[in-house]
C-alpha cells in the first residue's frame, strides 16, 4: 500500500501522489492509501494546504475495472473523497494525461482543480454499463448545471482541459511541469485566503432544473434511439434528477444504488467484457508489442471508389500525406468529388472547421501516375474484387514501391497468399480489410497471410492505432472472420423469408434484438452489387446438393443493387432511406419458394433469432478451432466495431455463452436434423457444451 500512494512536503504543501501503472486505477490498496496519506497530510502541522496527483503518463483513471464482479472492498472511494472534501485543509487536485470516472470523482471531491493543457476529463462509466459511482452525478450538476451535466454523464465522452476551463470543471491551467505549477497555485490560494469550496454545498445552479423539472423527460426524449436498449444512460439521468430533487447526501445514496442495479445488470458485465476484450485483441502471441514497426510517413490508395476515398480520408485524418492512384481521370474526380463532399457534410454538422477540412484535403493527392507509389511506405490496394485484377495490381506495385514498403490488399474475401504470391515480397504483404465507410466504421481486420512478418504485422497494427481503428488480427481464409460468419447469418435470413416471413419481420426481430438495422436493410445500404459479384465468381463451386435461394440473385438481376438504385430487398422513395416493402420482392421470394417446392407457413420470432445469430456462434467456434481468430474475445470485437452488434450484448461469442453454450448447442444440433449439414455443430461448440464451459475459458491466446 505504501509504495502505490505517496506523502511528502514541498514547503508548506503537502503532496499526495498516486503510483498504480498503468493508469493508476483506484484500486482497494490506492483507496486505502490515499486515506492513510490524507490523514498524514492533514495532521502535518507543516502543510497548508494538499495536491493530490499522479505519477507517470495520467492522473486517475478510474476505478480499477478488474475489481468489478467482485465484491466490493473497503474502504469505498465515497468515503475516500468525503475525507478529501470535509478535511480541514484546501486540497488541489493536479491532473494530467486522462482524469476519468472515480479519479474524476476525486479531483471533484477536492476544493480546487488544475491542469495541463493536454488533459482529457472524462466520465466514461455508461460505456462500462455503469454511472459514476463516487458522487460524480451529485457534484457535477452542481458545478456545471444539471442539462450540461446530463450531457456530460450520458455521452461518456472526453473533454479537453480547456473546455473543462471554460465550464469551469477546471479553476487553473498550468504550463510547463505540472507539480510546480500546482504546487505554485495551491500557495497562491493559501496566500490569498481563498475558502475551502465544497461542491457538495453549492446549489444555486440546481435552481433552474427545480424550475423546469421538464428537462429530464426532453432528455429521455432526446437519447430514445441512439441509447435505445441501453439501461444505464436512464439510470444516468435518474441519478443527475436525485442530485436536483434530494439534498447532497440522500441524492449520493441514491447515486449509490442506481449505480448498484447497474453493476448488477447484464449488461454492465457485456459492456465490461467488451472493454477488455478490445485491449486483449491487440496482444498477438509471436508479435510482442515491442516487435519493431516501421514509420509510416507516405502512403497511396489505389482505386478511389467508395472504400478507396474513404481508406484516404483515414490517412489524411491521422496528417498522413497520401496519393490516390486512379486509371482514368472521370474515376479520380468522382472518388474526389466524394471525398471533398463527406468532408464538407462534417463541416456542415460543425464538427470539422473549414480550415482543417481544407488542410485535410491538401494531404490527399489524387493522379494517374503509377509511380506516384514510390515515396509511400504503405499502399492500400482498393480496386475490384476480382483475383486477376488484385494480382495485377500488386504485380505493378512489387515493381514501382520502395523495398521497405508495405503492400495492403483491402479484400473482403479474396485469397491473401494467392494476392501476395503476385509479389516477390510476401513478406510486406497483408490484408488490411476495412469497413464502409471506412473514414467511419472503426473496425479494422488485418488478414495474416502465410509468409506476412511479424515486422509487417506490427508495421500495421500501429498505423492502425494512428488512424484511430480498432484492429483484431485474422488468419487467410474465405471471409476471414467477420463476413464469413455473416454468410450463415444472410443465408438463413434469406431462407425464413422463403419458408413464410417477411423481410421486414426478420429486419424487426434483429432491430429489438439491439443491431442498429436488420440483415436486409443492411445489404440495402451496403448494396447487393457487392454480395452478387463474389457468388457470381463461386458460382461454379457452389455444392448442388445444398439449398441456395436465388432471390438476391433474382433482385440484383433486375437492378435492384439497395437504396442506391432505390429499390433492393425494399424499395425506396426518391431521396429518402425509409425502406418500405414491395409487393414486386415479395412476389420473388414466393415464386423462389414454389420452384424450391417449400411450403410457406407463419415463422415466430424466436425461430428467426435462432437461425439468424447461431450459425455466427457456430461458425465463430469454427474460425476458433481452425486459429483464424486467437480468442472469442476477438470476435467480438469484430461483431461489435463492424457489424453493429449490440455492446450491451458483448458480441455473439460473449452472448452465447450468457445462453449458456449446452442449450446454444442443442438448438443448432436441433436444426441439423432439420435442415442438414448447414447446421452441424462445430465440435469445439460440441466440446464446451459438454464441458459446461464457455468460449471465454479457452486459455488466453
Ligand atoms: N481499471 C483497470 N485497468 C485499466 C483501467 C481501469 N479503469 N483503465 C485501463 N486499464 C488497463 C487496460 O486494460 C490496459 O491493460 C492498460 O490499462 C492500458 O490501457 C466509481 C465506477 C485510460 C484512456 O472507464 O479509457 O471509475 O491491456 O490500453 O489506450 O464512478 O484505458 O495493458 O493489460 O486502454 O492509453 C472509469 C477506462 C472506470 C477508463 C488509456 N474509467 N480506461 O488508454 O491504454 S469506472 C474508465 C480507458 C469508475 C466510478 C466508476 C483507457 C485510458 P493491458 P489502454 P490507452
Amino acid at each position: 500500500m505504501a509504495d502505490l500512494v505517496s506523502y511528502e512536503r514541498q514547503g508548506a504543501i503537502g503532496i499526495i501522489t498516486v503510483d498504480n501503472p498503468p493508469v493508476n486505477a483506484l484500486g482497494v490498496g490506492v483507496r486505502q492509501g490515499l486515506l492513510d496519506c490524507l490523514r498524514r497530510g492533514q495532521e502535518d502541522a507543516g502543510a497548508t494546504a494538499l495536491v493530490i496527483m499522479g505519477a507517470g503518463r495520467t492522473f486517475m483513471a478510474g476505478a480499477d475495472i478488474r475489481e468489478f464482479g467482485r465484491p466490493l472492498e473497503p474502504p469505498d472511494l465515497n468515503d475516500v473523497i468525503a475525507r478529501i472534501e470535509a478535511g480541514p485543509k484546501l486540497a488541489l487536485a493536479a491532473l494530467h494525461g486522462t482524469a476519468l470516472g472515480g479519479g474524476l470523482e476525486v479531483a471533484l471531491g477536492c476544493h480546487y482543480r488544475c491542469a495541463l493543457r493536454s488533459t482529457q476529463v472524462g466520465f466514461p462509466e455508461v460505456k462500462l454499463g455503469l454511472l459514476p459511482g463516487a458522487g460524480g452525478t451529485q457534484r457535477l450538476p452542481r458545478l456545471v448545471g444539471p442539462e450540461m451535466a446530463l450531457r456530460i454523464i450520458v455521452s461518456g465522452d472526453m473533454m479537453s482541459a480547456e473546455q473543462a476551463h471554460a465550464l469551469g470543471r477546471i479553476d487553473e491551467l498550468i504550463d510547463g511541469d505540472l507539480r510546480a505549477g500546482a504546487v505554485a497555485f495551491a500557495e497562491r490560494l493559501v496566500a490569498e485566503g481563498r475558502p475551502r469550496r465544497k461542491i457538495s454545498e453549492v446549489d444555486e445552479r440546481l435552481e433552474p432544473a427545480r424550475r423546469d423539472p421538464g428537462i429530464f423527460d426532453r432528455f429521455r426524449k432526446e437519447i430514445e434511439r441512439p441509447a435505445r436498449g441501453y439501461l444505464a444512460p436512464f439510470k444516468c439521468i435518474e441519478a443527475v434528477q436525485a442530485a436536483v430533487t434530494l439534498p447532497f447526501a440522500e441524492g449520493l445514496r441514491r447515486e449509490r444504488e442506481l449505480f448498484l442495479e447497474c453493476l448488477a445488470s447484464p449488461q454492465s458485465k457485456a459492456q465490461i467484457h467488451a472493454f477488455f476484450a478490445e485491449r486483449e485483441a491487440a496482444r498477438i502471441p509471436d508479435v510482442p508489442r515491442e516487435t519493431p514497426a516501421r514509420p509510416i510517413a507516405a502512403a497511396a490508395v489505389i482505386g478511389a471508389g467508395t472504400m478507396g476515398g474513404g481508406i484516404a480520408m483515414t490517412f489524411a485524418n491521422a496528417g498522413i500525406p497520401v496519393h490516390v492512384v486512379e486509371a482514368t481521370p472521370e474515376a479520380l474526380e468522382r472518388g474526389l468529388a466524394t471525398v471533398r463532399k463527406n468532408y464538407a457534410a462534417t463541416a456542415d454538422k460543425g464538427r470539422l472547421a473549414p480550415a482543417e477540412m481544407e488542410r485535410r484535403l491538401a494531404l490527399i493527392r489524387g493522379t494517374l501516375a503509377w509511380d506516384a507509389v514510390a515515396d509511400a511506405d504503405i499502399v492500400v490496394e482498393a480496386v475490384f474484387e476480382e483475383m486477376a485484377v488484385k494480382q495485377e495490381v500488386f504485380a505493378r506495385l512489387d515493381r514501382l514501391a520502395k523495398p521497405t514498403a508495405v503492400l495492403a490488399t483491402n479484400t473482403s474475401t479474396l485469397d491473401v497468399d494467392e494476392i501476395a504470391r503476385a509479389t516477390g515480397r510476401p513478406g510486406q504483404v497483408i490484408g488490411t480489410h476495412f469497413f464502409s465507410p471506412a473514414n467511419v466504421m472503426r473496425l479494422l481486420e488485418l488478414v495474416r497471410g502465410a509468409r506476412t512478418t511479424k515486422e509487417t504485422i506490427a508495421t500495421a497494427a500501429e498505423l492502425a492505432r494512428r488512424i484511430g481503428k480498432v484492429w483484431v488480427l485474422s488468419g487467410n481464409c474465405d471471409g476471414f472472420i467477420g463476413n464469413r460468419m455473416l454468410a450463415g447469418y444472410l443465408r438463413e435470413a434469406e431462407f425464413l423469408v422463403e419458408e413464410g416471413a417477411t423481410p421486414e419481420q426478420v429486419d424487426r426481430v434483429l432491430y429489438d434484438f439491439g443491431f442498429a438495422m436488420g440483415p436486409f436493410a443492411m445489404q440495402d445500404l451496403a448494396g447487393l452489387d457487392v454480395g452478387w459479384r463474389i457468388r457470381k465468381g463461386k458460382a461454379a463451386a457452389r455444392r448442388q446438393d445444398q439449398r441456395y435461394s436465388p432471390v438476391a440473385d433474382r433482385l440484383c438481376e433486375r437492378g435492384r443493387f439497395g437504396q442506391k438504385t432505390g429499390g433492393g430487398w425494399y424499395r425506396y422513395e426518391p431521396g429518402r432511406r425509409a425502406p418500405r416493402p414491395d409487393p414486386e420482392v415479395a412476389a420473388l421470394i414466393a415464386e423462389s419458394a414454389r420452384e424450391q417446392g417449400i411450403r410457406r407457413r407463419a415463422v415466430g420470432d424466436e425461430e428467426i433469432l435462432g437461425r439468424c445469430l447461431y450459425p455466427l456462434v457456430n461458425e465463430g467456434a469454427r474460425i476458433l478451432e481452425e486459429g483464424i481468430a486467437l480468442r472469442a474475445g476477438d470476435i467480438d470485437v469484430v461483431y461489435l466495431h463492424g457489424y453493429g452488434f449490440p455492446r450491451y450484448r458483448g458480441g455473439p461469442m460473449y452472448w452465447a455463452g450468457t445462453l449458456g453454450l449446452k442449450g446454444v448447442c442443442d438448438e443448432i444440433a436441433r436444426y441439423h436434423q432439420i435442415h442438414g449439414r448447414l447446421w452441424e455443430p462445430a465440435s469445439l461448440l460440441r466440446r464446451l457444451a459438454e464441458q459446461g464451459q464457455s468460449f471465454h475459458d479457452l486459455g488466453r491466446a
